[in-house]
């Protein structure tokens, strides 16, 4: 079954999308892969590990985080993009909101964006429609530095639902079409840990919109609120929320451990049946 083509890549869903972020200051595996050779090694163990697409970001967004400029961005995410593309099979995302990022990344051969802010900043809806490669669409209250400090909702699950049908019908008027949009709630974005467990038990609501959902909950804190855990151990709590987020209708799973992550859903795909799996 496929659930999204990515040139000429289909793929098979749930699939894993790998994690690779070239940045100093990421809050699980900052500061490890920042050489291009560095990182083309963690690539290759993750698609050896049958991750189906590797998620390459220069920006943390961690809570709390900096933002970095648009040429250091470059620097970092581009010289690993050309020798990923150029070495592994396999498609690429870039996890960007700079238009400047997003064109440089579709040059060296990015398959994919990841957009954290949605094609929010300025540029950014017009680089994609001039690109027309899929878009992920996240939602995030507020911005990373200070997201954290007070989310507040009233309906989170009916707000972050309204958000991503105005940001889909945006970027649909604007010339993107539906077939290249995938949505993401934005675990961790700008939410308590009670938001993001309503979002996650709750997130079927989101595939009434017929779009492939992608979700990342690799070991976030609302895990390590949950279990008690550090980073360090949060991996099966970050199996079972993947699962529970894939039994709800996810497609994609992002995730930092991607033999163990793919291991699980193949349980969740033989169990729910691929049928089910939009
Ligand atoms: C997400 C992301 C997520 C999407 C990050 C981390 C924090 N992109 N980028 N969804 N999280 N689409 O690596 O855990 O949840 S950065």
């Amino acid at each position: 079954m496929n659930c999204l083509r990515l040139g000429d890549f289909s793929l098979d869903c749930p699939a894993v999308m790998g994690i690779l972020n070239v940045t100093p200051d990421s809050f699980f595996d900052g500061g490890k892969f920042v050489s291009a050779s560095t990182a083309l090694r963690h690539a290759e163990a993750m698609a050896h590990a049958g991750a189906a697409i590797i998620d390459i970001g220069g920006e943390s967004t961690r809570p709390g985080a900096q933002g970095v400029g648009e040429q250091e961005e470059i620097d970092r995410v581009i010289p690993v993009i050309e020798a990923v593309s150029a070495r592994i099979d396999i498609p690429l995302s870039v996890d960007t909101s700079k238009p400047g990022v997003m064109r440089a990344a579709v040059a060296a051969g990015a398959a994919m964006i990841n957009d954290v802010r949605a094609l929010q900043q300025e540029g950014a809806i017009e680089a994609a429609v001039e690109l027309q490669k899929p878009v992920c669409l996240m939602h995030m209250q507020g911005e990373p530095r200070t997201m954290q400090h007070h989310p507040e909702y009233s309906d989170v699950v009916a707000e972050v639902t309204q958000f991503l049908r105005d940001r889909v019908a945006e970027c649909v008027q604007a010339g993107l079409d539906e077939s290249l949009l995938l949505i993401d709630p934005g675990f961790g974005f700008g939410k308590a840990p009670a938001d993001n467990i309503e979002l996650l038990a709750n997130l079927r609501q989101l595939s009434d919109m017929g779009l492939p959902i992608l979700v990342g909950v690799s070991r976030k804190s609302t895990l390590g609120a949950i279990t008690g855990q550090d980073l360090d151990h949060r991996l099966p709590a970050s199996l079972a929320a993947a699962v529970m987020a894939v039994d709800r209708g996810a497609s994609i799973v992002r995730a930092h451990d991607v033999a163990e992550t793919l291991d699980a859903l193949k349980v969740a795909r033989a169990v729910i049946g691929t049928d089910e799996i939009e």
